[in-house]
């Protein structure tokens, strides 16, 4: 696949870098988690280009950025996701772009797996350092809550207002976390083995874990997320081998992840504002 329009561009090399910390940071913000359409979100931020890419005109950005969004059926919540997200990346100074990968019915839905299609089919398109594979109903509250990469894997959740804006429980990965391009290789990416709700956001931190990072965590004032409400849905059923699986999680993670992962592109859409990637997964591969 050929490069696209986030390669870099020689006109950006003038330019200083962009600030750690943008004193344009405003920290808490309100959110809108009300129904939104598509239209008037890409009204809303005309400076988002073709696919889904956006960068600082007025500084280089410190890392080109992948936003990972599984999403089958949910395109409500997409919508209101993006309409929030986009401008706290805005103000962030970021340079990014917008992947949502769908997977086919009527397989059973895959999260783990398609992140790591995410991963795959970005690096096809450009050179990304950091990569956040990001849940479609997680809307973050706080701009102090940077979407970079840092020397260890990040879980970005402090607090779930579904939690009265705490954790479950204090291993907890689900959600929202970034990974170098080096940090997703190495752990050999998620697990492809999880079909169905639930164990794959556990599997990914023994990964993490395993590969001998720390647990880093926004503080819960800053990880401070907004969660859209909804049913479980169909083709997403508890995945009633999910405890097996992750009693071995640590030796199996070299010989089954990223390394492993094995789809088919059905389908490739570029909205303003992403870039759709819809996938065939094959149960019993
Ligand atoms: C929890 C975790 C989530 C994941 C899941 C277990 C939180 C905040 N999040 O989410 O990270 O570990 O449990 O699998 O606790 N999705 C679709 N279509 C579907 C099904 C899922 O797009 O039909 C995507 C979507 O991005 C969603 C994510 O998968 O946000 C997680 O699925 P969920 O929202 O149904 O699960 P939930 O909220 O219990």
């Amino acid at each position: 696949v050929s490069q696209t329009s986030t390669a870099p561009n020689k006109t950006l090399e003038h330019l200083p870098m962009c600030p750690e910390k943008p004193p344009e940071l405003v920290g808490r913000f309100d959110t809108n988690l009300n129904p939104v359409m598509l239209a008037a979100v890409e009204r809303k931020y005309p400076e988002v280009t073709m696919g889904g890419h956006y960068h600082p005109k007025d500084c280089r950005a410190r890392e080109k950025l992948a936003i990972i969004i599984p999403c089958r059926k949910r395109e409500q919540h997409l919508y209101i996701l993006l309409n929030n997200l986009l401008r706290m990346l805005i103000r962030q100074k970021l340079d990014f772009s917008i992947f949502v990968i769908d997977q086919d019915l009527p397989t059973t839905f895959n999260r783990g797996m398609l992140f790591n299609v995410g991963f795959l089919e970005a690096l096809k398109r450009d050179n990304f350092d950091c990569f956040i594979l990001h849940d479609v109903d997680m809307v973050p509250t706080n701009d102090h809550c940077l979407y970079k990469c840092s020397p260890n894997p990040r879980h970005f959740l402090g607090g779930l207002s579904k939690w009265k804006y705490g954790l479950p429980y204090s291993s907890y990965y689900g959600g929202v976390v970034s990974f170098t391009r080096w940090q997703y290789e190495k752990i050999n990416g998620g697990s492809n083995l999880y079909f169905g709700w639930g164990g794959e956001d556990d599997d990914l931190r023994s990964r993490v874990m395993g590969k001998g990072y720390n647990m880093v965590r926004y503080p819960k004032e800053i990880g401070r997320y907004d969660t859209m409400s909804h049913k479980r849905d169909s083709g997403n059923g508890d995945n009633p081998v999910r405890f097996q699986l992750l009693n071995k999680a640590r030796e199996r993670q070299d010989q089954e992840g990223l390394r492993t992962t094995k789809y088919k592109v059905t389908e490739i859409t570029e909205t303003q504002l992403f870039t759709r990637i819809k996938v065939f997964i094959n149960m019993t591969e």
